[in-house]
């Protein structure tokens, strides 16, 4: 192999590392999980945090939490800044939602899952939790068909045309809340559906990439930045166009962003402003979904599903895992 081939050293790593994200947002769904249905939104989110941290701290990385659960002060674990792993590894960032759709866990709701990505140091935007406009279509478009400062009848009109049905035949996906009543009528009146989620945009935006299976051409609205970055991390891997602005409408907002290195609060990003470098995605449902399938507690084993997306070749693994000796392996 010649040496311009050969991958570098951070490749080689980020590789292996691979898999090994799986079994982070396997401990984390799992423990999540035993809490479902139990109306404590805060107690399985903790749970996952408290397994995905100890995970993550035992893997040979020098990490930094770019997304996490909040500032140092309001976060008393996987807060932005935070350093994990056992420092031996390559410098990374790491993005994580523990449990995304904390609300669908506690309700037994489909649709929550335990997810994180992982890239090269410096490369994920550190974005305060704070809303986010999001635009996302999949795969196979033209570059520019649909622009976060477009009208959502010109983007629907656009997107319906690129892709050679009527705007009848086109669904977006939105989250369900009041803040976006007019962006919903917006939608319907071109003649497209909507499909409304409670919860849930990681795998909303996600859903875009395969429409033959989901249904879902593209997706609007305003969502949560944190997620727009792990969202962002996958469509890197999968495919597809997005585009994201922070929504900074305070002055504490926008201090807190600066903090954090946005200098321009109104700036559009792009896919690639979001997750630059190359990037790995995980994630384990907790409960029953379109992406993945929840947590399943058998007599002697606990069954798992995830998905691993990896932007350098653009693989998408799914691994299904059966889970034993759950004291040894802190699966308890
Ligand atoms: C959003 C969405 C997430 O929570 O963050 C939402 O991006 C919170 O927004 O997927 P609201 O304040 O409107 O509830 C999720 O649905 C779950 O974390
Ligand atoms: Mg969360
Ligand atoms: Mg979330």
């Amino acid at each position: 192999m010649s040496d311009a081939k050969k991958p570098g050293p951070s490749q080689v790593i980020e590789r292996i590392l691979t898999l090994e994200l799986v079994r982070v947002t396997e401990r984390a769904a799992v423990a999540a999980a035993r809490l479902r249905g139990q109306g404590n939104e805060k107690a399985a989110d903790q749970a996952a945090v408290d397994a995905m941290r100890r995970e993550l701290n035992r893997l040979p990385i020098d990490g930094t939490v770019v997304i996490g659960e909040g500032e140092r002060d309001e976060a008393p674990m996987l807060f932005i800044g935070e350093t994990l792993g056992n420092g031996s590894g390559p410098k990374v960032d790491i993005a994580v939602d523990p449990l995304e759709g904390t609300t669908l866990c506690a309700k037994d709701m489909p649709g929550s899952v335990a997810v994180m990505a992982m890239a090269e140091g410096g490369t994920l935007l550190a974005a305060p939790d704070v809303y986010m406009h999001k635009i996302a279509i999949g795969p196979g478009y033209p570059v520019g068909t649909v622009h976060l400062d477009a009208t959502p009848e010109e983007n629907i009109h656009a997107l319906a045309k690129a892709k050679g049905v009527p705007p009848s035949e086109i669904t977006a996906l939105v989250l369900d809340r009041p803040r976006h009543t007019d962006l919903i009528a917006a939608i319907r009146r071109t003649g497209a559906g909507v499909r409304l989620i409670s919860d849930g945009d990681v795998a909303g935006v996600i859903f875009t990439t395969m429409p033959e299976e989901t249904g879902i051409d593209i997706y609007l609205g305003i969502g949560a930045a944190p997620e727009g970055v792990l969202a962002a991390g996958a469509l890197r891997c999968i495919g597809g166009q997005m585009q994201g602005r922070l929504i900074l409408d305070t002055e504490e907002k926008r201090d807190r962003a600066a903090k954090m290195g946005v200098a321009d609060p109104n700036r559009l990003y792009s896919l690639e402003d979001l997750a630059r470098g190359d990037v790995v995605v995980a994630m384990t449902g907790v409960t029953d979904g379109a992406l993945v399938k929840g947590v399943k507690f058998g007599r002697n084993t606990i069954r798992t599903e995830t998905v691993v997306y990896r932007s350098h070749t653009g693989t998408v693994r799914r691994i299904e895992a059966e889970h034993r000796d759950f004291d040894k392996f802190h699966l308890k």
